[in-house]
């Protein structure tokens, strides 16, 4: 029985194991995400980010429940920040995800950031692959929306949710700019709680600085003529959502809007758009990867460490090296 056999058969087993070599970036993992490949393209990939405390667990573990009644499988990725304590995940994720324990169409994976945050993307790109094989119709992913390494991994989404709350503090100062530039949908969380008109108000405001095109093209209807790619993809009007993931409440409505931004990038071209532009960067890098190799081997033996010592004793500069070097190989 193929790889692809085992994971199709609901082998939670198998997947463990898949996902354990991926996570590890091992021959068997590598081999696993080419067997895979073809079957990849389908799940829809939805980020959900923001900082520390805002209920974006609770949150995954409701809207997961939502999905889950509509019949659709869940995997649910978790990249917990690293304890520098132990440099272990922080556990209690895992243990506010109970609901979902014993359901066979959800499974949950917790990652370590680890700090490599580079790598970080193209580990969890490779388990959410995985999870698109094996018949996952939608994959969670939580981060914690905090630097350059979580918008990373959230534009892997094709749906991305930024998680807000009242009450971290004066203001909405927990949530960067930059993160709400790659929001589709923006919850205010912990609507029960005081403060959370402010809030609301306050991430209102951040969000026309954010996008001020979208705004533009929702203020004035002769922009709204929609003429390429680009525009089509800032034709998504960014609602704000609440929500109390402690009750459920507003979790519905949200799983709606999440459903309704995947129709909407399907009806764009945007899915396969998106999905065009990551396999040509993949491809490409793949390509550089192996001309570079292949023109090395080329070179005549101590070459190639020979130029670089000029270029470390300043003889050379870089780009001169390379002239050298190809000069050298023709
Ligand atoms: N009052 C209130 N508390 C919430 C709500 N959602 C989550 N919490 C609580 O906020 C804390 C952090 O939640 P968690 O889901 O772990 O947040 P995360 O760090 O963003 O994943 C927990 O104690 C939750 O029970 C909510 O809607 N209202
Ligand atoms: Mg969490």
């Amino acid at each position: 029985m193929t790889l692809l056999d085992s994971l199709r058969r609901g082998d939670r087993l198998a997947l463990a194991r898949v996902l354990t070599h991926v996570e590890n970036d091992t021959p068997e993992g590598r081999a696993a995400l080419q067997e895979l490949f073809r079957q990849t393209g389908r799940a829809h990939l939805v980020g959900v980010t923001g900082a520390p405390g805002t209920g974006k667990s609770s949150l995954v573990n409701q809207l997961a429940l939502q999905f889950r009644m509509a019949k659709a499988r869940v995997a649910i990725i978790a990249i917990d920040p690293t304890s520098p304590f132990t440099g272990g995940a922080v556990l209690g994720d895992r243990v506010r995800m109970k609901d979902l324990s014993g359901d066979e169409d959800v499974f949950i994976r917790s990652m370590a950031s680890r700090g490599a945050l580079g790598g970080l993307a193209r580990t969890t790109s490779g388990v959410a692959q995985v999870f698109d094989a094996a018949g996952y119709d939608t994959v969670i992913i939580e981060t914690v929306g905090a630097g350059q390494g979580e918008v990373e991994i959230a534009r892997l989404a094709h749906t991305t949710l930024v998680v807000e709350a009242p009450g971290l503090g004066d203001d909405i100062q927990a949530i960067k700019a930059g993160i709400l530039e790659i929001a589709d949908v923006l919850v205010v969380n912990k609507a029960d709680l005081p403060g959370v008109d402010n809030a609301e108000k306050a991430l209102r405001s951040m969000l026309e600085l954010a996008h001020p095109r979208s705004r533009e093209l929702l203020h004035h209807s002769e922009l709204l003529k929609i003429d390429g790619p680009e525009q089509m993809e800032e034709a998504w009007p960014v609602t704000i959502v609440r929500t109390v993931a402690t009750r459920g409440d507003g979790v519905e409505g949200l799983a709606q809007k999440i459903r309704e931004h995947a129709a909407y990038l399907h009806a764009s071209g945007n899915w396969t758009r998106r999905e065009e532009e990551r396999v040509t960067a993949d491809v490409s890098a793949l390509l550089e990867n192996s001309l570079v190799a292949q023109f090395r081997a080329g070179l005549p033996e101590g070459r190639y460490n020979e130029v670089m010592r000029q270029v470390l004793g300043k003889q050379l500069s870089p780009k001169e090296a390379v002239a050298l070097l190809i000069d050298h190989a023709g």
